[in-house]
């Protein structure tokens, strides 16, 4: 304990100070993470960098361990409340950009799944790329998917699942878009940890993102298409 307690983070290395916060992110312990974060700005990180190599990789360790039974969900909530503080420190920063808007996305994660920080990070790099986002949330039925769409007169629909249990509710997503006529009207854009680009096509959607980067130059490269169409027509 006193070891840890002596652990001063401005101290560390950037190294040191990146495997210190997979430790800290391993244990929930917000402050610390939040502390790392700050530090590692102030020495100059770029936002990206430090979300992937500092919180991102430390969840990755995580998961890991939440597969093997070594850390259980009480663990992994803390885990995650840690995480989210971090990245509430770095949205704004990922977030600002004098882009134009360039298209907009409804992004949910799908009914029966509360997991909310890959949808959230796909979020945030959208609005850092110039995506006005409208997220609505976690455990979504197909009706608010639907509504939010119509809603927002969006171009894009982003579904998120991490859960080999809830990821087929993605195609019935897909195919009630359809039933209504309206499946043409969108991008369909789909990821999240257990999918594949085989299953993406499988249900029918546009197209999988591995990552939330991949996720933005898809949905950049869709827009292009779409504006091309729209002038050529
Ligand atoms: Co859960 N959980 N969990 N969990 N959890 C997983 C997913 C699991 C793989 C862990 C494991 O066993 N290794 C496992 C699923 C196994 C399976 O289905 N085959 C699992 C399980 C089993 C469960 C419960 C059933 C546990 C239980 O209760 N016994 C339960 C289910 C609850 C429910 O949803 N109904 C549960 C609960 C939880 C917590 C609440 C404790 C917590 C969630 C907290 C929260 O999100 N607010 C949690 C967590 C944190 C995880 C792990 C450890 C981490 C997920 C995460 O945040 N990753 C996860 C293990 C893992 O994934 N390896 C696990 C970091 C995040 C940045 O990555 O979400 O993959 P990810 O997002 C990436 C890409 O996938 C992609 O871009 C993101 C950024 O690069 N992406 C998209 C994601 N969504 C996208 C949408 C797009 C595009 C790209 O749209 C265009």
């Amino acid at each position: 304990m006193a070891d840890e307690e002596d652990i001063i983070l401005s101290e560390l290395d950037d190294e040191e100070l990146v495997l210190q916060m997979h430790d800290d992110l391993y244990d929930g312990l917000k402050e610390e993470i939040e502390e790392g974060v700050r530090i590692l700005l102030d020495r100059g990180w770029a936002p990206y960098d430090v979300l992937t190599k500092a919180l991102v990789a430390g969840m990755t360790i995580v998961g890991a361990d939440f597969r093997d039974g070594i850390l259980f969900v009480p663990e992994v909530l803390l885990a995650a409340n840690a995480m989210k503080a971090g990245m509430a420190i770095l949205k704004p920063l990922l977030a600002e950009t004098g882009a134009p808007k360039v298209g907009k996305m409804v992004i949910g994660t799908v009914k029966g799944d509360i997991h909310d920080i890959g949808k959230n990070l796909v979020g945030m790099m959208m609005e850092g790329a110039g995506f006005e986002v409208v997220d609505i949330g976690i455990n979504n039925p197909v009706e608010k998917y639907i509504e939010a769409l119509e809603r927002e007169d969006a171009d894009i629909l982003g579904m998120s699942a991490l859960l080999t249990t809830t990821m087929p509710y993605m195609k019935v997503v897909i195919d009630t878009m359809k039933e209504k006529g309206m499946r043409e009207d969108f991008i369909v854009l789909v990821g999240g940890a257990p999918l594949n680009e085989e299953f993406g096509k499988a249900i029918g959607a546009d197209a999988y993102c591995r990552d939330a980067a991949v996720a933005v130059q898809t949905a950049k490269d869709f827009m292009s298409r779409k504006h091309n169409k729209l002038a050529a027509g």
